[in-house]
């Protein structure tokens, strides 16, 4: 038997990535497309469920912490699973140009495939409130960039409007293609634990993320693909948590900028996944989530964005009700490479600089 044979025995095929053929013709018959859907892919999906015992052993109990790291999608982000969908449903109705707002991953991922499939990408951004590496990646994939002087929540109402009145399709997580492609996440999850985790954890802006695994996690359930529901356990900023609140916040502020959201969209459908599931919702501050966000880089060589730390956060700061012997999955929704900005100015790391360059300077500030 030949080694590429060998390994083929042992893998399944979410991990054969060559072979990988992005998540719509993975996922197809629990898709709503068919065979004249023109599938516009980067190769979304499979992403790695990484055991995180650092986690573990602050937890102080036999459990069992996966990240599943959704930051290495190919736009980095969990979008792309969303994005893949709605791109090709909007390629296969014919139109020409899309559009969202968006805190940077969804105007990211959003440019990448329509371009792909040769549209136009309108992006409408909060001026000044967008991580650098996001913003890099509309300009580069060729979106055009409208940055509003106000938040997300205002762009998004303007793209709402725009979408009924002009000939935009607009591919934000009201795009009920959004969360079909993002339900796969929940599939993956089950395909490679062999069974849903205990607790899901999350964190939420617009909040169409949770309610994209919620159902990936009752459409497996009721295929009999899995014998339980995990707990949904979303997670917010203290400075920007309406669904934590049961309110609107007029203006959200937190370092994750991602999920910078005063009101979100998919505010029911969030509140019916944490209810259906005996989940719960709970915020976590700046410097809660800057904790988890160092601990994931340092402790286990992940480096997510701050957003995505939150879930980690959440889940630290739950530790207490977690039952003995619980399997627990974090989404890591977006890759640190995408805020260097917050990287720099937040780790404990050694940078000494100005140093002369010769081998007896390096080996005495390395200590020797
Ligand atoms: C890294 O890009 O809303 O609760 O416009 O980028 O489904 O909104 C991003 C959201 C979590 C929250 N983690 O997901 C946008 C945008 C990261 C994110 C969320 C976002 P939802």
């Amino acid at each position: 038997m030949s080694l590429i044979e060998r390994i083929k025995g042992k893998l399944n095929k979410t991990q054969l990535s060559p072979n990988w053929p992005g998540l719509i013709e993975a996922y197809k018959p629990w898709l709503p497309v068919s065979e004249q859907t023109p599938v516009i892919t980067l190769k979304e999906g499979a992403t790695p469920l990484i055991r995180i015992k650092s986690v573990e052993a602050m937890i102080g109990k036999n459990v069992e912490v996966f990240a599943k790291y959704d930051g290495l999608n190919p736009t980095g982000s969990f979008k792309d699973r969303g994005m893949t969908m709605a791109i090709s449903k909007a390629k296969e109705e014919g139109s020409e140009a899309v559009i969202c707002a968006s805190t940077g991953n969804t105007s990211a991922s959003a440019a990448a495939y329509a371009r792909k499939a040769g549209m136009r990408a309108f992006v409408v951004i909060p001026d000044g409130y967008v991580a650098q590496g996001k913003l890099a990646q509309a300009l580069v994939y060729g979106a055009e960039v409208l940055a509003i002087k106000g938040n997300f929540d205002q762009a998004l109402d303007i793209v709402r409007e725009m979408a009924v009145n002009y000939p935009v399709n607009l591919v934000n997580s009201v795009n009920p293609y959004r969360i079909q492609g993002q339900k796969t996440s929940a599939f993956e999850i089950i395909d490679c634990l062999g069974e849903a985790p205990d607790w899901l954890c999350i964190p939420m802006g617009n909040a169409g993320n949770i309610t994209a695994y919620w159902l990936g996690f009752k459409e497996y359930f009721e295929a009999k693909k899995s014998k339980k529901l995990p707990k949904m356990m979303g997670f917010q900023a203290s400075g920007s948590a309406p669904l934590v609140l049961n309110t609107i916040v007029k203006n959200p502020e937190t370092i994750a900028t991602a999920i910078r959201i005063g009101n979100p969209v998919n505010r029911e459908k969030a509140i019916d996944a944490k209810n259906s599931s005996q989940g719960d919702f709970l915020d976590v501050s700046d410097n809660e989530i800057i904790e988890a966000y160092k601990l994931l880089g340092k402790e286990e060589g992940i480096f997510c964005e701050p957003a995505s730390a939150a879930s980690v956060a959440g889940l630290l700061k739950r530790k207490n009700e977690i039952i003995d012997g619980s399997k627990i999955v974090c989404v890591l929704t977006g890759n640190g490479l995408k805020d260097p900005d917050c990287a720099i100015k937040n780790n404990d790391a050694i940078f000494r600089s100005n140093l002369e360059p010769d081998i007896n300077t390096i080996a005495k500030v390395m200590g020797f």
